[in-house]
């Protein structure tokens, strides 16, 4: 296949000894049943092609540099196989990537029932409840043959905790939407966690500040009543010192 933005698996030009590119390098894993069109949706959002088609896929890794809300990104891009014999690896495919797209195809129930099943799996092998996913309903040109409805998709994302959009790989609909707002989601979790962790250093700072401010009263008070004690000069130095050390915190 010729595709410019294809990466081989082995060299995917992600180094990740260097800290600023992988900061900048969201890992997204696309699965779904065999069928369901994550090759040609990955292929549109890379490659802005329709692959008419159907070569089932191993593994393969694509790369596409965006920018979303004025912010530039790597999407590192894993295409995974969904027929059954070729999922072995699936455990360290969820493994190695931060945010999901499960795709099912609207003219395919089956499709649409083991969605359930690649949530479960993804939450057991990250062990954590909230993880990032967008469920994609795809071919949805394909009207007339739709199996499953908008309402029934849109409402199993809202009972998983899942982003819902319908595409087309063909039209290229709600292509690049799906993985902007999934791109988006991941950014909100990121920050989310790094608020909280901000927030709790910053408690512990006052926390710290408090006690040792309680006790430089303690010792202010000991201070005036040994006023005219010998070593009295060297202790308010101390305590000086110890006021200038809050005032940095
Ligand atoms: N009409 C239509 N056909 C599509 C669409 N997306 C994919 N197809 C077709 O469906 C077939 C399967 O698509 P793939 O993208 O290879 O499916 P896959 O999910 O990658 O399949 P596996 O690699 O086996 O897991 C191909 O013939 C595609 O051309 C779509 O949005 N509309
Ligand atoms: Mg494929």
């Amino acid at each position: 296949m010729s595709n410019s933005n294809k990466s081989n698996n082995n060299n995917n030009g992600t180094n990740s000894s260097n800290g600023a590119q992988r900061s900048n390098t969201l890992k997204i894993s696309v699965l779904g049943d065999g069928g369901g069109g994550k090759t040609s949706i990955t292929i549109q959002l890379c490659s802005n092609h329709f692959v008419e088609y159907y070569d089932p896929t191993i593994e393969d890794s694509y790369r596409k540099q965006v920018v979303i809300d004025e912010e530039a990104c790597i999407l590192d891009i894993l295409d995974t196989a969904g027929q059954e014999e070729l999922t072995a690896m699936r455990d360290q495919w969820i493994r190695s990537c931060e945010g999901f797209i499960i795709v099912y195809s609207i003219t395919s129930r089956s499709s649409f029932d083991q969605v359930t099943l690649f949530k479960e799996q993804i939450n057991r092998v990250l062990d954590r409840e909230s993880v990032p996913i967008m469920l994609v309903g795809n071919k949805c040109d394909l009207e007339h043959l739709r199996e499953v409805s908008t309402e029934e998709g849109r409402d199993l994302a809202k009972c998983l905790g899942m982003l819902f959009m319908e595409t087309s790989a063909r039209t290229r609909l709600n292509i690049e939407e799906a993985f902007y707002e999934l791109v988006r989601e991941m950014r909100r979790r990121e920050r989310g966690i790094k608020d909280s962790k901000d927030k709790d250093s910053s408690d512990k700072k006052s926390k710290i500040k408090n006690i040792i401010s309680s006790n430089v009263q303690k010792l202010n008070k000991i201070k005036s009543k040994t006023i005219h004690s010998v070593k009295n000069t060297s202790f308010c130095k101390t305590i000086t010192q110890i006021d200038r050390f809050i005032s940095f915190l």
